[in-house]
């Protein structure tokens, strides 16, 4: 027996272990269809027919006498789930060949072999403890039935910062990091390993240098071993030169050097090498005004453009800063055309409430990708927020945005509601319609909520240091960071223009002048791109000032309103965790809104035209 309580996360109907211990996707499919059925009664078998060349698709049609689902290896697993989710939804079955958009759909944590998990929300890593594995295998076949079920299909083990007991998972621990792998296989789930660049250094080499014919080739015998034992093994993931993290730079390499190395490694035996573009200057001197962190990625990739090996994918977080709660999409993004990308979104609310206040994503990713076009990436990764914890996610709710990453991920296109509802319908049962609807509309604006008491209109990087929770507007200003709102008497923001540091020259032409222009640029990125003065008119003739305040009291107000709609709903085994968790971001957002609403007061000496209380 687990004992972590089972709780049904999102597919309601499912609640038992999965202790068969099966071998294949397909034997998975035909247990859960098996004990499915034996729940659902409604009385038609269900057929199922590999077809290998079908790969991740499958087919689902209903006759009158049975179901049948047709599929490849691992489709056949997808087409058993959407069968089962079809069924629980009361939907008919989707018409046609079903395939993903993307090949790779990544989770990545960033678990530690200590059992922490950086900027984890939800408790202790779910396979390492005290620089060892530790972990209950049902848990990971739950686990591997919650990936699946949504379509991901690669998750990473360990943290993108190599400390140094996970250098171990590619050696001494590798027997057990098999054992994982076999464990998460049947459910169509590949690991990723993510690895040290100067890896070779603590081996006994005395040099990383990637164009050192000694190092490539030690590298392709650790891959050769590695895949020996994990012979799908999907690949490396590298942060290098990133946060004082080694990589090529420090022997006057290329980032692309630094990948194609590695990725020469990893491609005999179909790994790919997933290289980080999260790289700036954080020893940055806040007294130099011309040097902008978003302009970085591109000046470092851009040229690089088209010189990757085939395998390389180049893993491109959102924004060009780190997962703020409003960023434009990268310019990265429309300015490497031959090269694979992959966006990188962040579950693990680093910036976003932590799995405290609820931001539920999902309408935070249909803009990003109305404005990517769905072609122009070829996988998407995304920061892990699970963790040990009962529900899996620290807040119940934060298993939406989960979810909701499984489906954009095989289908970009997915409209927002439909989805909220699918997933509120998967995890509580209201009998009430008004339930559901309040609770949708809660998740839906939670993010436009959050964004008001926080840091809103590309404001950015008020948050404590460190922690990264709560208001502390000057708390990265003097910092090595490169984050700087560089608030006065008389103004806010950082002007991006060309007239400024030129980052919107980084945005190919519609979108560049868009940005550059205060009357074009879209409202909710105003400071994002441009400086301006408190007096400056909005569209809808407030003042700059006004707004902010304006911002901060409704989005604390809207907070509380939550609260009350939270406390009437019926939410079962999951009400107590809520309830708790809205406490405390009506208490941060109080705190928001004085803390920001107090510190342009005393900056800017405007007062609030609705004369509410601003502290002195
Ligand atoms: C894993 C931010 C986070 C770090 C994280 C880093 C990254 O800076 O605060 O915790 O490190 O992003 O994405 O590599």
């Amino acid at each position: 027996m687990s004992t972590w309580k089972d709780r049904r996360v999102w597919l309601r109907a499912l609640t038992w272990d999965i202790s068969q211990e099966p071998d294949t996707p397909l034997e998975t499919a035909e247990e859960e269809l098996k004990r499915f059925m034996a729940v659902y009664q409604d009385g038609r078998p269900v057929v199922l027919e590999t077809i290998e060349e079908m790969g991740e698709s499958y087919r689902l049609s209903q006759e009158d006498k049975e179901y049948h689902i047709t599929g490849g290896r691992t489709g056949i697993l997808y087409g058993a789930y959407a069968l089962i989710q079809a069924l629980l939804l009361k939907k008919s079955l989707p018409e046609g060949v079903q395939a993903p958009c993307y090949p790779l759909r990544m989770l990545n944590s960033w678990d530690n072999m200590s059992g922490e998990i950086e900027r984890g929300y939800a408790g202790r890593s779910l396979w390492f403890e005290g620089d060892a594995f530790s972990y209950d295998p049902a848990r990971i076949r739950q686990l591997g039935r919650m990936l699946a079920s949504v379509g991901v299909n690669v998750i990473s083990l360990n943290n993108v910062n190599v400390h140094a007991p996970a250098q171990g998972l590619t050696d001494r621990l590798l027997p057990e990091t098999a054992k994982l792998a076999a464990l998460l296989r049947p459910f169509g789930i590949r690991i990723m390993l993510s690895v040290d660049f100067s890896l070779p250094l603590q081996r006994g080499l005395d040099t990383a240098d990637p164009l050192d014919p000694r190092v490539e080739e030690w590298w392709k015998q650790l891959a050769d071993g590695i895949w020996e034992k994990i012979p799908d093994l999907a690949g490396f993931l590298v942060k290098a030169d990133s946060e004082h993290r080694p990589g090529p730079n420090a022997y006057g390499r290329t980032h692309a050097e630094g990948a194609n190395m590695l990725a020469r490694a990893v491609a005999p035996h179909g790994g790919v090498l997933v290289w980080r573009a999260f790289v700036y200057n954080c020893m940055q001197d806040w007294r130099d005004s011309s040097t902008d962190r978003p302009c970085a990625a591109y000046h470092i990739y851009h040229p690089l453009d088209g010189t990757f090996e085939e395998n390389v994918i180049l893993q491109v977080k959102y924004g060009p800063f780190d997962f703020q709660v409003r960023e434009p999409l990268s310019p990265l993004f429309f300015g490497m055309p031959n090269t694979r990308l992959a966006m990188e979104l962040q579950l693990a609310q680093e910036y976003t409430g932590q799995q405290i206040d609820i931001f539920a994503m999902p309408p935070m990713w249909r803009e990003l990708f109305d404005d990517l076009g769905k072609e122009r990436i070829r996988a998407v990764a995304a920061v892990s927020n699970l963790g040990r914890d009962d529900c899996w996610t620290g807040h119940p709710f934060a298993a939406l945005n989960l979810y909701a990453f499984g489906r954009f991920g095989w289908d970009p296109d997915t409209e927002v509601d439909a989805l909220i509802r699918d997933w509120i319908r998967l995890t509580y049962d209201f009998s009430q319609i008004e339930d559901e609807d309040a609770l949708a509309r809660v998740l839906q604006e939670s993010r436009k909520t959050y964004e008001k008491y926080t840091a809103p209109l590309g404001l950015c990087w008020m948050v404590n240091p460190n922690n990264h929770y709560g208001p502390s507007p000057y708390g990265y200003e003097f910092q090595a960071w490169g984050t700087y709102n560089r608030a006065d008497r008389n103004a806010v923001g950082i002007d991006r223009t060309g007239n400024g540091t030129g980052y919107t020259d980084q945005y190919p032409a519609p979108l560049a002048g868009k940005y550059a222009d205060t009357d074009t640029c879209p409202e909710e990125l105003l400071l994002y791109f441009h400086r301006l003065p408190y007096d400056y008119r909005m569209k809808d003739g407030r003042t700059l000032i006004q707004r902010i305040y304006d911002d901060h009291f409704e989005g604390c107000e809207e907070a509380e309103r939550m609260q009350d709609i939270l406390e009437k709903l019926p939410l079962g085994e999951d009400t107590t965790e809520v309830i708790e968790r809205i406490h405390r971001q009506t208490d941060n957002a109080r705190e928001w809104r004085d803390v920001i609403n107090t510190f342009f007061h005393r900056l800017s000496g405007a007062e609030d035209e609705k004369n509410r209380k601003i502290y002195d």
